[in-house]
């Protein structure tokens, strides 16, 4: 009897926090990352540009005027998403036309006044500053929010539509799709262990070191087990934490370390400016018991095979479930492989 083979053998992987399941069939690319690297037409982006509207100095589309900022600069965004308080439709009986309120605020928080500067190529201790710039909106908002978003949208791939780099935070009374189901999954693990999913995760990681990409004292990086993006990540801290705003000057240095580690090995892969959506999950506010709750982030970044083959989540992923044709083991290998140093300052 042949034995199993997860390079091999078509199978199916369990997502702890969304109970969705993955299909893993690394038979259908063998070594994917022998295939041919294009690289795609070097952007080479001014420090500001005056058409900008997130540069210093600039007018935004409703005529205000941004401030000569040179670190971190958040303002409301001009078309949100969420309204404070707007009117909420009329409760029902009825199953199948739900449909409830909706509170919450929307604002952009730029980088860094540089236009051309990303997260991966910034100093660890330029990328501190923007962490206290997510602990500050994280105070701030959870005053008035059960939930706090803090989340990236990079490169014009994921529909990012400017490159001056930013990122979104967003205010909400009610937990969105994605927190209901870890806060579920989160929850029922809690129960029945008396631990953190997450925290029992990263340390079990952290043991087998097959899918670890990064780790430091405070935090560890992988590919998921259940990854459906081919180079998915998963920050998490290594000791309990509910959301940004609970960790030390310690852990601070440490996250901006280790997220300055994971973005130039994301930009390394295809020598490219990695796009990706990512963020931060951490505990509802809600003023509840939310032990169970784990701070981590997520990073979905779309490539597949170089810097312009992206994959689809179409067909199947839309129909059935995700599939997946590299196993995380073997995408975390490759990231490991990756130089250390910014190929764009190598
Ligand atoms: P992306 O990160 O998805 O590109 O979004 C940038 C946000 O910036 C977007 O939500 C806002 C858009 O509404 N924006 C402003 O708030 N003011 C502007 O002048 C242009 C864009
Ligand atoms: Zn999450």
């Amino acid at each position: 009897m042949t034995v199993f083979d997860p390079t091999e053998h078509p199978h199916r992987r369990l997502n702890p926090l969304t109970q969705e399941w993955v299909i893993v069939s690394a038979q259908r690319l063998k070594r994917p990352w022998l295939g041919k690297v294009e690289a795609p037409a070097r952007v080479d982006l001014p420090k500001h540009d005056p058409k900008c509207y997130l540069c210093p100095g600039n007018s935004r589309s409703n005529g205000t005027d941004n401030p000569d900022y040179k670190d971190t600069y958040v303002f409301p965004n001009d078309f949100p998403v969420l309204l404070s308080a707007p009117p909420a439709p009329e409760e029902n009986d009825s199953r199948l036309f739900t449909a409830e309120g909706l509170d919450g605020v929307c604002r952009v928080a730029c980088f860094s006044g540089r236009h051309d500067l990303t997260l991966a190529e910034m100093e660890p201790a330029e990328i501190e500053k923007v962490i206290d710039m997510w602990i500050d909106q994280v105070n701030d908002l959870s005053q008035n929010y059960k939930w706090v978003q803090v989340f990236e949208n990079k490169g014009a791939m994921m529909g990012c539509s400017n490159p001056h780099p930013h990122c979104q935070i967003w205010g909400q009374n009610n937990l969105p799709t994605q927190a209901l189901r870890e806060d579920a999954s989160q929850m029922a693990y809690m129960a029945k262990n008396n631990s953190q999913l997450l925290l029992d995760y990263a340390h079990q990681e952290s043991e087998k070191g097959e899918r670890t990409v990064f780790e430091n004292e405070d935090w560890i990086v992988v590919v998921p087990y259940w990854a459906g993006w081919p180079y998915e990540l998963l920050l998490l801290p290594k000791r309990h934490i509910g959301h940004l705003n609970q960790i030390s000057a310690g852990e601070k240095s440490n996250l901006a370390k280790i997220m300055s580690q994971m973005l130039i090995c994301y930009d390394n892969l295809f020598e490219t400016s990695f796009p990706y959506s990512g963020g931060f999950h951490g505990m509802p506010f809600t003023g509840e018991d939310q032990s169970h709750w784990q701070l981590h982030a997520h990073f979905y970044p779309p490539l597949l095979r170089s810097a312009t083959v992206k994959k689809f989540m179409v067909g199947y992923e839309m129909l059935g479930e995700i599939q997946r044709d590299l196993t995380a083991e073997q995408a975390a290998a490759k990231l490991r492989s990756l130089p250390t140093v910014h190929y764009l300052k190598a």
